[in-house]
C-alpha cells in the first residue's frame, strides 16, 4: 500500500483530499501536514498528522523518512490575488515548498503531485480553447511560480527520474473549506451569499469567463493522474483539466433559478479583474482525456444543486 504525505493539508484542496486519500489507501497510510495545527483538528483526528513548515527541509525530510513516504502531494501555495500583495513572499513560499518537495522526493524515491493552475497562462495565450502546449507568459507572480514549477518538475523527471505529475487546475468550487486569496474565489463565495444573505457583491465584471471545477472532480483528477500508467503519459507537468466555464452572470442566473429572491451587484476589484482578464476563457483538456482518461462528472447545474443543499444544511444548523 502506498504511503502518502500531504503537505499544506489544511487548505481548500487538502482538507478534502486527505479524507479522500484515506478512504482509498487507508487512514494510517496518509499523513497530513500543515504549518498550523489549529486549522487541522479534523485531519489530525482521521489519521496521522504532523505540524510542518514546508520551507523547513530538515523536518520535512525527517517526516518523509519517519513514515516511509513514497508519494508526496505538495499543496503549499499563496494564491494569485494574495501573491500580488507580496510577490517576494509568494515566490519564497511557492517555490521553496516545491524545491524541498522535489529534492526530498529525489533523495527518498517519492513521486510528487503539485497542482499547477490556469494562472500559468497569460495575456498572450490563446484565450479560447487554450491548447495544452502553448504560449505561457503569465503576468502574475503566482503564474510565474506555476510555470517555473511546471518546468522544474519536468526537469526533475528527465534529469533525475523523479515521478512528477501535475494538472493545471481551474477555479475549484467546494463547500468544506473556503479558498483564500484567489481570483476565482467569488465562485465559492456567491453560494454562501445566496444562502446566508440572499445577495452577493461580485468582484469580477460580467463577461469574465473562467474555467471552473467542483471539488469531487478535482480530487478525482489528482488521484487518477497519480495512478495513471506512466507509459501512456506524453505530458507530465502539467495537464489542462476543466469541467465547466462560466462568467458571473451565468452562475448568478443558475443560482437565481433555484433562489428567486437572490440578487447580485458588482463592485469590481481592479487587481482581480486584471488577473482574470489574463487567464483563459476555457481550456482544451483533450490531452488529459487521451493520456489518463480524465472525465469530469459535475457541471454547473449539478454542482449548484449540491452546493446549495450542503451549504443550506450547514446554515440551518448554525454552522455558518
Ligand atoms: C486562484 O484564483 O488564484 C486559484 C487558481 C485558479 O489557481 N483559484
Amino acid at each position: 500500500m502506498k504511503k502518502i504525505l500531504v503537505v499544506g493539508a489544511g487548505g481548500q484542496i487538502g482538507s478534502e483530499l486527505v479524507p479522500y486519500l484515506r478512504g482509498i489507501y487507508g487512514e494510517s497510510n496518509v499523513v497530513a501536514t500543515d504549518i498550523n495545527c489549529n486549522s487541522c483538528t479534523k485531519l489530525a483526528e482521521g489519521g496521522p498528522f504532523e505540524e510542518l513548515d514546508a520551507l523547513d527541509g530538515k523536518r520535512y525530510a525527517e517526516i518523509v523518512r519517519k513514515y516511509n513516504i513514497d508519494a508526496i502531494y505538495n499543496l503549499v501555495a499563496l494564491l494569485s490575488a494574495t501573491g500580488e500583495k507580496n510577490p517576494q513572499l509568494a515566490w519564497n513560499i511557492n517555490m521553496g515548498a516545491l524545491m524541498n518537495s522535489l529534492e526530498i522526493a529525489r533523495e527518498n524515491s517519492c513521486s510528487v503531485f503539485t497542482p499547477s493552475s490556469i494562472g500559468a497562462f497569460g495575456p498572450s495565450t490563446p484565450a479560447d480553447n487554450t491548447p495544452q502546449d502553448t504560449v505561457m507568459r503569465p503576468s502574475t507572480i503566482y503564474g510565474v511560480c506555476k510555470v517555473t514549477g511546471e518546468m522544474l518538475s519536468d526537469y526533475y523527471f528527465t534529469r533525475f527520474g523523479v515521478d512528477t505529475r501535475s494538472v493545471r487546475f481551474p477555479g475549484i468550487i467546494s463547500n468544506v473549506t473556503l479558498p483564500g486569496g484567489g481570483t476565482t474565489d467569488y465562485a465559492v463565495e456567491i453560494y454562501y451569499g445566496a444562502i446566508k444573505d440572499k445577495k452577493f457583491t461580485c468582484p469580477l465584471p460580467q463577461g469574465t469567463y473562467l474555467d471552473m471545477m467542483y471539488m469531487p472532480d478535482a480530487l478525482q483528477a489528482a488521484v487518477k493522474l497519480m495512478e495513471a500508467d506512466p507509459s501512456r503519459l506524453k505530458h507530465r507537468n502539467s495537464f489542462n483539466v476543466t469541467a465547466m466555464s462560466f462568467d458571473p452572470e451565468k452562475i448568478y442566473a443558475t443560482i437565481k433559478r433555484r433562489i428567486p429572491e437572490f440578487t447580485m451587484s458588482y463592485d469590481v476589484e481592479p487587481v482581480k479583474k486584471a488577473i482574470a482578464d489574463s487567464w483563459p476563457n476555457y481550456m482544451n483538456d483533450s490531452c488529459a482525456r487521451e493520456e489518463w482518461d480524465w472525465n469530469p462528472q459535475w457541471n454547473l447545474e449539478t454542482m449548484t444543486d449540491d452546493m446549495l443543499k450542503v451549504i443550506g444544511e450547514k446554515h440551518a444548523k448554525g454552522l455558518i
